[in-house]
């Protein structure tokens, strides 16, 4: 089998989500928004690289390349200029568009140049490459809601070539995914293709061997929940089977979670000293790349109660001393657990603890407060929305769309409506 086909490597990327915005910490710390300005466009240039340092045969996209409708000319510019640098290094290029940049939400696209190839929306397409021996299969989105199983759709794989099938899909469903195109593991598995680049989840996940459906994740973390090393997959086909996939990092900023017992803490310079210990190991964990860290500080007793008396004395404190570490260490939000040793910190039902512990996971929460805030954010006069943000953290984190600090304040009020002030 397979005996006419070249070896040769392609790079499989995804949920590129070009000048996707930033919101949460950009909007409240300057040099961070520096940074992470253009971080999507950096991280998507990263990947042209990745495929000129292999000397890759092609690169596929599985949708989302871009974030939604351009905001001006500039972002579609960017991404041809990313796919011109493929196309003279003769890197050709397959690209699906997903939910984020269906037909139905991007109102202009490019024309595409000789060896840039985008996939039809409105059937199953098959872009062949006679020299390498190997056939592309896929569809992109043309309505951003696509709630049929497209992958039934898709041709079934042809004799003699290296068969590769590109697919937006969330599969069976993903907590933190909608469930677009939806399919099973075991219907790709059967369907007879030797690879599925798979897009929309985005952690990197290799979900089957047999053939080889692979998620690259996203190639930019944008916010707290997107965590850990982010890039593509650099996959190598030999004697038409795959031999290797390899998660490479393409990111520019890292995002992290660093738990900090203060349990044994004696007063704030230990819990200072403790939280600097977990910034360095945060920081070399992720190679030294620009870091934003959430903090969240277990502590009991009188030392828990003066963390939580004055939130920006402690905040201010946390941030100077994260400074003194490194100059390229965030502190995203920090969060002082009471461990408490009774009911729980609040002295709350545990199942009503639970209940709202968990309201800051939920995605549908979030977007119910975002609805909530925009209406009351445009009635505002333009004095108010000019204050600064320590006149008011709640109006700052409003204005800088920062959802998860207003359901905080909003759990701690509710907290204190069930059990009543603190003594
Ligand atoms: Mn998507």
């Amino acid at each position: 089998m397979h005996s006419m086909n070249k070896d040769f490597t392609f790079i499989h990327a995804a949920d590129i989500h070009l000048d996707s915005p930033l919101n949460g910490l950009a909007q409240k710390d300057a040099a961070f928004s520096q940074l992470v300005r253009g971080a999507t466009r950096r991280a998507f240039s990263n990947v042209v690289d990745l495929a000129i340092e292999e000397g890759a045969a092609f690169v596929v996209i599985a949708g989302d390349l871009y974030d939604g409708s351009w905001k001006d000319q500039s972002t579609g510019q960017f991404a041809l200029s990313q796919l011109a640098r493929l196309t003279r290094a003769g890197i050709r290029a397959v690209i699906a568009f997903g939910n984020h940049d269906a037909e139905s939400r991007i109102s202009k696209h490019f024309t595409p140049t000789e060896g840039i190839y985008k996939l039809n929306n409105a059937k199953c397409e098959t872009v062949k490459f006679d020299d390498l021996g190997v056939a592309v299969h896929g569809r992109s989105y043309k309505e951003a809601h696509t709630f049929e199983n497209i992958a039934s759709t898709y041709k079934p794989p042809e004799k003699g070539l290296f068969n590769l099938a590109i697919l937006h899909t969330a599969l069976e469903g993903h907590p933190s995914h909608a469930s677009y195109a939806p399919c099973t593991v075991g219907e790709l598995q059967a369907a007879g293709h030797d690879y599925w680049a798979l897009g929309h989840v985005h952690e990197h996940a290799i979900r089957s061997q047999q053939p080889w459906i692979v998620y690259p994740g996203n190639t930019q973390g944008r916010n707290v929940r997107e965590t850990g090393a982010k890039g593509a997959v650099v996959v190598k086909v030999e004697e038409g089977e795959v031999r290797s996939v390899e998660h490479r990092a393409c990111d520019e900023v890292r995002w992290a979670h660093a738990a900090v017992d203060a349990m044994g803490a004696r007063n704030t310079a230990d819990v200072l000293a403790e939280i600097q210990s977990k910034l360095r190991e945060a920081l070399t964990n992720v190679g030294d790349r620009p870091t934003a860290a959430r903090l969240t500080i277990t502590a009991n007793g009188p030392l828990a109660r003066q963390l939580a008396s004055d939130p920006g004395w402690f905040d201010a404190e946390v941030r100077s001393h994260s400074q003194a570490v490194a100059d390229n260490i965030w502190v995203e939000r920090i969060r002082v657990e009471d461990s408490g040793d009774e009911a729980g910190p609040s002295g709350l039902p545990a199942e009503i603890a639970e209940l709202l512990a968990g309201a800051g996971d939920d995605p549908d929460c979030l977007a119910a407060i975002a609805d909530a805030v925009a209406p009351l954010m445009s009635k505002l006069p333009a004095d108010i929305l000019s204050l600064e943000g320590d006149a008011s953290p709640l109006l700052s984190a409003a204005k800088s769309k920062d959802h998860e600090a207003l359901l905080q304040a909003a759990l701690a009020a509710v907290e204190t409506r069930i059990v009543g002030g603190k003594d």
